[in-house]
């Protein structure tokens, strides 16, 4: 790999979301969210956590920004906490809160940092659930309003903008499986209303966008599903991509239902046929609000299903091996989705592309030497950002890599069991410890992606074992076949 291996003007970055890293949950006129209602209910976050305090970013900004500015990154994606600025979620607005996003925004530009912000990344305001939330209608109107609010004060200063962050999720996790705020579990039928006005709100909040911040660049970050053909034959290929856009099963994992009406102005057919019934009626003219233009399409991308042409010619999704590669989570391992992800969604949606979200959860600690090694993110990135650099090389239009997450954080109903970050955060003293990929991470952006080199994946901790490595190996190679 060269120098040129990624465009000069390719954006490098990293993302946190306001409820999972600002704690500070009463400060300065702060209202409560759904999540604040959901961190109350016994057991529903694991280990009984709750993220009012969290990594305390809300006082440790300036330093989690000089952190950010030592780490090179070109962009910063972060989201504004709707409970800040609107308290009660519509009317009155809180200078206060705006306040906060408004000084870190001059302060990621005097570090020269893209601040990318997300209107919407989960933390509705109590007082719009209580007021029906994603059912009522009304929250397009409502979300629109907030939208304008935000953009009039940044939008000078804010040319990128991102209006809703993974609706597949805090529209089914929350209001169908009930896993995450506000933690209901309504039918189909209500499920999918809520979505329908959430993408209404995301049209409403672009148009606002438009009229306030002309030339601003507006996207839309919707969890990315990619498929990975079991192999590059021309069938395998086909049918991953058949796969990719389409809907077999009645449940919201999917990208088409949440993005086709976003770029084509519909829902698939074959959504509409599979969840029948259960799709709500709604003004024809809805659709055309949604399918506001939009300027790049951002994809949250961690995982892919591997997928191949059976023997009749249909496609097959495929189980991951036993023993393959998973992570914290138990997601599985799969880079190749790194390059057939943003390859199939430009090819499907023709928009320019974002990684908005990409990375790793493990069980990262500061070891005895006070430095946190972390050589399966190393590795993980690697693996995963060659692929991108190949989708690039082919010429599909990625605009940006925005690694999740900047710093540990509270992750979501599973607490702070899962840590994503590149820093590492002790919850108890808000103390920051860049972990190895974090360096590692620095040195791909300084070089423009030229040290994603397979030797250099191996962290400083695999590096200074290199002569036992040397000597295990030479045991393994000693014994080649496998003992009878
Ligand atoms: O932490 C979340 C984030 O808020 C949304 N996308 C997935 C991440 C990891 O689960």
């Amino acid at each position: 790999m060269t120098e040129e291996c990624f465009p000069d003007e390719f954006v490098w970055g990293v993302a946190t979301a306001a409820y999972q890293i600002e704690g500070a949950v009463t400060a300065d006129g702060r209202g409560p969210s759904v999540w604040d209602m959901l961190c109350r209910k016994e057991g529903a976050i694991w280990a009984g956590h709750d993220a009012d305090v969290t990594t305390d970013h809300y006082h440790h900004w300036r330093q989690d920004v000089a952190l950010f500015r030592e780490l090179g990154v070109g962009g910063y994606r972060f989201s504004i906490a709707w409970p800040r600025v609107q308290p009660d979620g519509v009317g009155a607005v809180n200078d206060k809160g705006l306040g906060f996003y408004d000084r870190l925004v001059d302060t990621l530009l005097e570090a020269g940092i893209t601040p990318y912000a997300t209107l919407f990344h989960w933390d509705m305001p109590l007082a719009v659930y209580h007021r029906g939330g994603w059912l009522n209608r009304d929250v397009c109107g409502w979300f629109g309003d907030y939208a304008e609010v935000v953009v009039k004060a940044l939008g000078d200063r804010v040319h990128h903008w991102l209006t809703l962050n993974e609706p597949q999720v805090f529209v089914g996790c929350g209001h169908y499986d009930g896993r995450h705020a506000p933690g209901v579990r309504y039918s189909m039928s209500e499920m999918l209303r809520c979505g329908h006005h959430a993408l209404l709100a995301h049209g409403h909040a672009v148009q606002r966008i438009r009229a306030h911040a002309a030339s601003a660049r507006v996207g839309y970050a919707p969890m990315a599903f990619p498929k990975v053909p079991r192999t590059e034959a021309d069938e395998d290929v086909a049918a991953a991509y058949r796969i990719f856009g389409s809907m077999r099963q009645a449940t919201h994992w999917n990208l088409p239902w949440w993005t086709d009406p976003v770029v084509f102005g519909e829902y698939p057919e074959d959504g509409l046929r599979v969840f029948g019934k259960d799709v709500p009626a709604f003004p024809s003219s809805d659709l055309a609000q949604i399918n506001q233009p939009i300027d790049f399409l951002g994809l949250n991308l961690y995982d892919g299903q591997v997928v191949v042409s059976g023997a009749d010619g249909e496609a097959e999704v495929v189980p991951h091996p036993p023993g393959a590669p998973i992570t914290g989570f138990n997601w599985p391992m799969t880079p190749e989705a790194m390059y057939w992800g943003p390859k199939f969604a430009y090819q499907r949606y023709g928009k320019p592309i974002a990684i908005t979200e990409n990375g790793v959860s493990l069980r990262d600690w500061p070891s005895m030497d006070g430095r946190v090694h972390d050589p399966q993110r190393v590795d993980f990135l690697n693996r995963y950002l060659r692929n991108l650099h190949r989708a690039v090389a082919e010429g599909v239009p990625v605009e940006a890599y925005f690694h999740w997450s900047a710093l540990d954080n509270f992750e979501w109903a599973d607490g702070f069991r899962e840590r994503f970050g590149l820093i590492h955060v002790d919850y108890q003293t808000a103390k920051r410890t860049p972990k190895d990929s974090y360096y590692w991470y620095r040195r791909v952006i300084e070089t423009n992606g030229a040290a994603l080199l397979g030797v250099e994946a191996a962290s400083a901790y695999t590096q200074r074992f290199e002569v036992e490595r040397k000597r295990v190996a030479s045991i393994l190679e000693a014994f080649p076949n496998a003992d009878r």
